[in-house]
């Protein structure tokens, strides 16, 4: 079965993605979605989930970047990602929801901003600062000056200066720590203002080399129409999990699953199965027929729906 990734190039979760399908040799069809909302294509398979990217094999479709990295794993059955288990996960967690943060302040500061939108025409401008506001109203998310933001990146980096040696973060093969930490700072090294503060930490520069020399492996473009028609031709597969229902809920009740931080449209379905490290719900529309819609279990908040 294709798989299929509906991403856009600066997206930085997106790369960690990009970079993961190269490093497990998998061939896979892009699919660029607009950087900004509406997405009419990708709703009907996402279920009105809004955050980049989202993942696709068949008529299956992973919402959010750690259960994708999963998936993909239990696709290749190469489980070498996971290896290091609670201390791999733990650190990518942390780089993805703790050095991100900081990288998003310094890629938003005035000056940074200015290098990356300055040519965008106003409207654009205007339309992508009015989308990222809706994203992130209602959110828990920390923010900060890009000042306070330096300060935190300068401490983590000379910590990974003297961690990383020749190898990857846990040794001589890389984990997915390594894939949550790298894409964050290939998103500062993007920005021409904020890449400089790189350039003192040669060791991590080193790394960051031998990780983007995975590359993105065997790409083919496509787009959201063949993604739709592909999840319509296909039956959704439901994965082999070990079901932890909290009390008062069943398989096959209906519900809805919303992210807790930001980016927080409910997406409703019923019930298929719910693992301590996954959610998936079933769903149907015309333009997709069934599928089967994952996220993970930490950071999604499942409640009962009418
Ligand atoms: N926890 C999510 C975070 C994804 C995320 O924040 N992606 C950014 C783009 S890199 C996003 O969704 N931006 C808003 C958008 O694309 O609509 C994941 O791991 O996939």
């Amino acid at each position: 079965m294709d798989i299929y990734l509906h991403h856009y190039p600066p997206s930085l979760f997106s790369e960690k993605i990009r970079l993961l399908l190269g490093y497990l040799q998998l061939p896979w069809r892009s699919v660029i979605i607009p950087s900004i909302m509406p997405r009419p294509l990708l709703m009907p398979l996402s279920g009105g989930y809004r955050k980049t990217p989202v993942l696709q094999i068949g008529a299956n479709v992973y919402c959010d970047s750690k259960i994708i990295a999963m998936a993909l794993a239990r696709h290749t059955g190469d489980t070498s990602l996971f290896a290091q288990g609670f201390t791999a996960h733990r650190v990518a967690d942390w780089a993805d929801g703790t050095l991100f943060p900081v990288t998003v302040a310094l890629n938003f500061s005035p000056k940074a901003v200015e290098v990356m939108m300055g040519s965008f025409p106003p409207e654009e401008a205007a339309a992508f600062q009015k989308d990222r506001a809706d994203l992130t109203q209602g959110a828990s998310i920390t923010s900060f000056s890009a000042e306070a933001a330096e300060g935190y990146l300068h401490h983590y980096l000379s910590e990974l200066d003297r961690s990383v040696s020749t190898g990857y973060l846990f040794g001589a093969a890389p984990s997915i720590a390594d894939f949550s930490l790298y894409h964050c700072l290939w998103f500062l090294n993007n920005n021409p203002i904020n890449a400089p503060l790189l350039d003192r930490y040669g060791v991590v520069c080193e790394w960051m080399s031998r990780m983007a020399a995975f590359g993105h492996g065997a790409m083919e473009d496509s787009d959201g129409e063949a993604a739709l028609a592909a999840a319509n031709g296909s039956e959704p597969v439901l994965p082999a999990l070990v079901d932890a229902l909290p009390d008062g809920f069943a398989l096959g009740d209906p519900v809805s699953v919303t992210p807790v931080d930001y980016g927080r449209v409910p997406v409703t379905g019923t019930l298929a199965a719910w693992s301590a490290d996954e959610v998936v719900i079933s769903r149907e529309t015309s333009e997709t027929g069934q599928v089967l819609t994952h996220f993970p279990s930490a950071g999604f908040e499942v409640a009962k729906s009418v």
